[in-house]
């Protein structure tokens, strides 16, 4: 026995075979997958794993916000639940790892369980999150905020694309908006919450490492940028006469950009950008632009946004512009429990393989879930660090490993944990 009393293996077909299996579901024409929060593709996909978890004997659910629970009752009642999963919605032409792979090492980790005959003292919840994305205008990490009751009216009655509001969306998957609270977790009944994810970025490949373990996650704040100028001929129209959205709208994009260039924050970027008209041979009368601002220290994203708001009534003067900036989506930073996190370094340590302790760029509803409870995350490497892409990848035998350490970090959690 180990000294985490753990010899437990998960099968290596309950992570590599359902993941192609939720690759073929949302799979885009074009590459990749798509799989947006609330579509047919996305119910479809929750349905598939409660299909998995019921067969699995679990005992399976969905809350007010459609997010997805498999429980393995633990001896103790009174012990509270361990929780573990993510998110099975993707961005347009993701990969097929980003999400689901925690999803299915999750349940991996209480087949296992079960197949050995062990208990825990602890409830294992397996979650997969709805909506962490936010895609079609909708906020991210929707599932986990309605979880630890952050979701607010506001959010649900927010229209999103289309002027979908995100109650509509959450009532067309099987939820239901107005009754939303029903959704909350206390804090008493969560004794952990541990994640895996892919890294989604290049350190752990680069370095050789095949674990990652989290030591925080980054905050973020997702702004939406829209730019009023003035239609006109694209002939006709004198240089000095116009009010051109797309110069300013360019203008904006490098301002962005210059905010982490400039050492202002970690990472700045320009996701959306479009024109309303689009046409060759108009001037621009309007652009929309979705920023995106991170950094592992919430004064620094503040004050980036400061700069971006003088910068942009610079722009807007010298281009006779209107912009305006509102902000949308703003996550602190958080630090990982440390207790957690040295389960999953001993369980690295167990299994005799390289890791790496990397702050996480990319946000997670571990964060999000730090407001209810201790939090953990488990990286394994992404090929090239390519993710939101068809390209995304990760070698399957780390995925497996990956879900090895979650199980013993999870059995030696159970046994520490009150
Ligand atoms: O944007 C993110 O970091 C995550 O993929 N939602
Ligand atoms: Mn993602
Ligand atoms: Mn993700």
């Amino acid at each position: 026995m180990t000294s985490s009393g753990c010899d437990l293996a998960v099968a290596a077909e309950h992570v590599v075979d359902r993941l192609d299996a939720l690759a073929a579901i949302g799979a885009d024409p074009a590459g990749g997958v798509t799989r947006l929060a609330y579509s047919p593709e996305d119910v479809h996909a929750r349905e598939t794993v409660a299909r998995w978890m019921a067969e699995a004997g679990l005992q399976v659910w969905i809350d007010q916000a459609t997010n997805l629970f498999g429980r393995l009752p633990g001896s103790d009642p009174g012990a509270g639940a361990l929780l573990s999963g993510s998110h099975l919605d993707s961005v347009t032409r993701a990969g097929a790892l980003d999400g689901p792979a925690g999803v299915v090492a999750a349940l991996a980790v209480a087949q296992a369980l079960c197949a050995s005959g062990t208990t825990l003292r602890h409830d294992l919840v397996v979650v997969a999150f709805s909506n962490e994305e936010g895609t079609r205008g909708t906020p991210g990490m929707v599932g986990s905020k309605a979880m630890a009751g952050l979701l607010t009216p506001e959010d649900l009655a927010r229209p999103g694309d289309g002027a979908v509001t995100l109650a509509e969306r959450i009532r067309s998957a099987g939820g239901d908006p107005q009754r939303i609270a029903d959704a909350r977790w206390s804090p008493d009944r969560i004794a952990g919450f541990i994640e895996l994810h892919i890294e989604q970025g290049p350190v752990l490949h680069s370095e050789g490492a095949r674990i990652g373990v989290v030591t925080e996650v980054t905050g973020q704040l997702s702004v939406a940028v829209t730019i009023t100028g003035e239609a006109n001929h694209a002939g006709s129209t004198p240089m000095n006469h116009r009010r051109d959205a797309a110069v300013a709208a360019a203008r904006v994009v490098l301002a962005v950009e210059r905010l982490a260039t400039d050492g202002h924050v970690r990472v700045a970027t320009t996701g959306v950008l479009g024109l309303r008209t689009g046409a060759r041979n108009v001037v621009a009368g309007e652009a929309l632009l979705g920023v995106d601002i991170r950094d592992g220290r919430a004064e620094r994203i503040a004050d980036a946004y400061a700069r971006l708001d003088r910068e942009v009534t610079d722009i807007a003067r010298r281009t006779r512009t209107l912009i305006t900036l509102t902000p949308g989506t703003c996550q602190s930073p958080v630090a990982t429990d440390r207790r957690l996190t040295e389960h999953i370094i001993d369980a690295a340590d167990e299994l005799e393989v390289p890791w790496l302790e990397l702050p996480s760029g990319a946000g997670h509803d571990a964060q999000v879930m730090s407001a209810i409870a201790p939090m953990a995350m488990v990286f394994v490497p992404s090929v090239g660090g390519v993710s939101h892409s068809p390209d995304e990848a990760t070698d399957p035998s780390d995925l497996v490993l990956g879900a090895n350490v979650l199980l013993r970090a999870l059995v030696a959690a159970d046994a520490q944990l009150p």
